[in-house]
């Protein structure tokens, strides 16, 4: 048992707390990685304002991080002590029907198919104080120490800087894939991307690297304009400058609506306008927010019947423990630059501080330490 540090969320809406926790080692299957560095996303932000599905309290939140394999169970080959992984909030188990099927990234130990609050075999790995902490998506990249099922990792090159990949642990892969895989843009085309997070900038450098002639960034956060321009964006706008509806304002600038759309705010008002944004018969638009647990929209069956295809994407469509190591080989050989992302670095002592950053609409990314 490894005694370290970890930010527990102990009740939905509270800030987290920087606690001294338990971590049993791994079992049969499974890996205790030391994670090194770990991302702030917004997704954390659902998970402990209990707006995520089948997050159960107390738990530690995290699931962009990268680390170093401390110790692997019985039967694990894949990594040995040592290797640097990057831990995968999407499994790859390699076995199932999707994992078999080469158009699917959808694998059924995916915590959409059932929580992973606790390890497959149950308990959590994870106590503080006498209590059973839980763990989220089965990565826990909050703690110091993680146990992880070894189909959830990826293991990467050792050259790897560890503070900067953990941003393809989740939202650098997220956006930049949502617009690679999932929507497959095509050179030419025009593009819109509501939400400019470190998802939708990932995005909206994924429009950009696909050769996109025309790449509208959308926000209400005038602050996020002058990054979506470095990354490839050509027009800023925000939907409070407008009477009309923004889907109307980006009708007019294009025509007749833009080829792709992208939802990465995860608000049901901004999912129908980003619909209705692209064109009315060949557009394609790609969710990748998420709204709170339970809640739905409504949409005019008429935005659909003229043509438009409307898509989700889980961790933009990459084929995680395939596809995750190819793309820190891109980043190496410098084929994009998820460090623009980064705009913060704190201690993880400093954890709540990241989130104010996020809330308060001053950081993309801020990357934690322990
Ligand atoms: N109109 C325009 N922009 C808006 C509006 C609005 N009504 N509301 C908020 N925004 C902008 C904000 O100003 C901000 O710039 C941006 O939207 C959101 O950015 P962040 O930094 O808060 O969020 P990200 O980029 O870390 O995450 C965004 C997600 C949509 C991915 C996240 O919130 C989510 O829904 N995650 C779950 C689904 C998912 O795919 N997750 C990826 C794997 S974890
Ligand atoms: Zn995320």
């Amino acid at each position: 048992v490894i005694r370290c540090r970890a930010a527990v969320a102990w009740a939905a809406g509270k800030p987290l707390s920087v606690e001294e926790v338990e971590v049993a080692p791994p079992k049969a299957g499974e890996v205790r990685v030391k994670i090194v560095a770990t991302g702030i996303c917004h997704t954390d932000e659902h998970a402990f304002e209990g707006s995520f599905p089948n997050v159960d309290f107390p738990v530690i939140p995290g699931h962009e991080g990268a680390g170093i394999v401390e110790s692997i169970g019985e039967g694990v080959t894949y990594v040995k002590p040592g290797d640097k992984v990057i831990p995968l909030c999407l499994p790859q188990c390699g076995e199932c029907s999707f994992c078999l099927n080469p158009e699917s990234n959808y694998c059924v130990k995916s915590h959409l198919a059932s929580p992973q609050n606790l390890m497959p075999d149950k308990p959590s790995r994870f106590t503080c104080k006498g209590k059973q902490i839980n763990h989220f998506l089965w990565l826990s990249t909050f703690a110091e120490y993680t146990v992880i099922p070894e189909c959830a990792v990826a293991k990467i090159d050792a050259a790897a800087p560890l503070d900067k990949v953990c941003l393809l642990g989740c939202g650098f892969s997220t956006g930049y894939g949502a617009a690679i895989n999932t929507a497959k843009v095509k050179p030419g085309s025009t593009c819109a991307v509501f939400g400019l997070g470190g998802v939708g900038l990932s995005a909206v450098m994924g429009c950009k690297v696909a050769g996109a002639s025309r790449i509208i960034a959308v926000d209400i956060n005038k602050g996020k304009f002058a990054k979506a321009k470095e990354l490839g964006a050509t027009d800023c706008i925000s939907p409070q400058d407008f009477k009309k509806p923004i889907q109307d304002v980006i009708t007019e600038m294009t025509g007749h609506g833009v080829d792709y759309s992208f939802e990465v705010i995860g608000n049901p008002d901004t999912m129908i306008s980003a619909l209705a944004s692209c064109n009315v018969n060949t557009g394609v638009c790609v969710m990748v927010g998420l709204v709170s647990s339970g809640k739905v929209i409504a949409i005019d069956p008429m935005l659909l019947l003229s043509g438009r295809t409307w898509k989700g994407t889980l961790l933009g469509g990459w084929k995680t423990r395939d596809e995750i190591p190819k793309l820190v080989s891109s980043y190496l050989e410098k084929k994009f630059n998820s460090d623009l992302l980064i705009t913060h670095t704190l201690p993880i002592t400093k954890v709540n501080e990241g989130f104010d950053l996020l809330r308060a609409g001053k950081s993309i990314r801020t990357i934690l330490h322990f």
